[in-house]
């Protein structure tokens, strides 16, 4: 089933992930567990109306498709692509070896060693071989950083960027002049 961004405002379900064919930026995961962690990237991608697409990857259940994927999303048209994964989290580093599209890791916490193992998967890249990773769990990071990459060539990202970091300030300085009064 294809996920069309503005289709619904709901965070993606496991029911209607899927393949965008106009996308820009591409979301994978390596289970649909790491949904809950992965659907904050969307609604950021959303809210800065980048079209994006969202699915699953498996590096070990799925090697084939995961090669594939990385070596098509290039000629698709996708210009970043935003892996999350947990456990021995190879995906975003097999990705990044079978694509020259550059791939943003999210370390998904696991139930048993805090998503430390995550982390250390994905940020432990060999040399030549890049993964931007952001903090475990956050997902959100990982989509900002999308939108800035994509404003490199499309300034109304950069301009939306922008406002998103004025709003985040305007927000912090409401709560501090509350907190002195
Ligand atoms: C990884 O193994 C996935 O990214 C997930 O975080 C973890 C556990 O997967 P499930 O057993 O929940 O499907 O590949």
């Amino acid at each position: 089933l294809a996920y069309i961004r503005g289709e619904t405002e709901e965070s993606p379900s496991s029911l209607d992930i899927g393949i965008e064919s106009q996308a820009l930026v591409s979301v994978i995961m390596g289970s649909d567990s790491d949904l809950p962690v992965m659907s904050a990237a969307c609604n950021i991608l959303k809210d800065f109306q980048v079209p994006f697409e969202v699915t699953i990857v498996s590096a070990h259940r799925t090697p084939h498709r995961m090669a594939k994927y990385a070596i098509d999303a290039p000629k698709r048209g996708i210009r970043c692509i935003i892996a999350g994964a947990g456990g021995a989290a190879h995906l975003p580093g097999m990705v990044a070896a079978m694509t020259p599209l550059p791939v943003i890791g999210v370390p998904v916490k696991g139930h048993i060693l805090d998503g430390v193992d995550s982390l250390h998967s994905i940020v432990q890249m060999p040399r030549g071989v890049p993964v931007a990773t952001v903090a475990i769990n956050n997902s959100t990071n990982a989509a900002l950083l999308a939108v800035r990459i994509l404003g490199i060539f499309d300034p109304q990202y950069t301009i939306a960027m922008e406002k998103y970091q004025s709003d985040m300030e305007d927000g912090v300085l409401v709560k501090a002049e509350k907190l002195e009064s």
